[in-house]
């Protein structure tokens, strides 16, 4: 398929350093045949980006971070910026994920500098949209996708440095998902809505995940919507049996 199909877990506030042994399995899970398929990304917690990078020097699993601050350095007490995370060997940072937008309060604009440092620091920049409940139930689930997506992917975005998530707030953590009716309406606007932006050519390339309480019992069904080019996995990613199988829902 095209896009190449990317699967990322994100750890969130998870993991020790003997999760190690998990990433080993994963890595060794992952086989010519997936390889063949579709990408993977590890995001721990900034704590093990350093070991996980280097232990996945070779094995094709891509290493990201969950965040970073929009400053290249300074005055910015127990912040990380994009160069550090460079410097340790990340290659993605996910940006404006609703937790931060929720427990941070970062606006569309901090998400937008925040790309904006992961771009100048050669990062891949994962940034996250999508409704809360409350947003859906009162029917603004595309006006707030749209708005999310103008405010938060900065000038100089392009197919490769720029990843978009959709995560339906209510479906995080939950259990819930949408209907697979739900999510093509919303991945078929951010992708017209990224050719907008960016051009048509540029934004067909654009790899746009869904995320959101992804397993493998749901992946298969998640993963064959249109304009869904992978996901971005939480709980399920902690586990190699787990993330493994949703991988190999393609
Ligand atoms: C959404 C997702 C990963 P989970 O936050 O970003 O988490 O798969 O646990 O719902």
């Amino acid at each position: 398929s095209f896009p190449r199909p990317l699967v990322a877990g994100n750890w969130k506030m998870n993991g020790l350093r003997a999760s190690h042994e998990e990433l080993i399995k994963m890595q060794k899970g992952y086989s010519a045949e997936l390889k063949g398929k579709v990408d993977l990304l590890i995001c721990p917690p900034a704590t093990l980006v350093h070991a996980f990078a280097h232990a996945n020097l070779g094995s094709r699993i891509g290493t990201g971070a969950q965040d970073c601050h929009a400053q290249q350095s300074g005055a910015y007490t127990g912040e990380i910026s994009a160069e550090m995370l460079a410097d340790c060997g990340a290659s993605y940072v996910i940006v404006g994920h609703s937790e931060r937008r929720q427990y941070q309060k970062e606006k569309d604009a901090d998400v937008a500098e925040k790309a904006t440092a992961a771009h100048q620091n050669g990062l891949i920049a994962i940034v996250c949209v999508g409704e809360t409940q409350q947003e859906r139930e009162a029917g603004r689930t595309l006006a707030v996708v749209r708005k999310q997506l103008k405010g938060s992917i900065p000038a100089g975005s392009s197919a490769d440095n720029l990843v978009v998530a959709y995560e339906p707030v209510w479906a995080i953590g939950t259990g819930l998902t949408p209907t697979a009716k739900d999510v093509e309406e919303v991945h078929a606007l951010i992708r017209s809505d990224l050719r907008r932006i960016l051009g048509k050519v540029e934004a067909d390339k654009v790899r746009i995940l869904y995320g959101g309480s992804v397993k493998p019992s749901n992946a298969k069904e998640l993963m064959s919507v249109p304009n869904v080019n992978g996901a971005l996995v939480g709980g399920a990613s902690l586990k190699a049996d787990d993330f493994l199988g949703i991988a190999t829902a393609y």
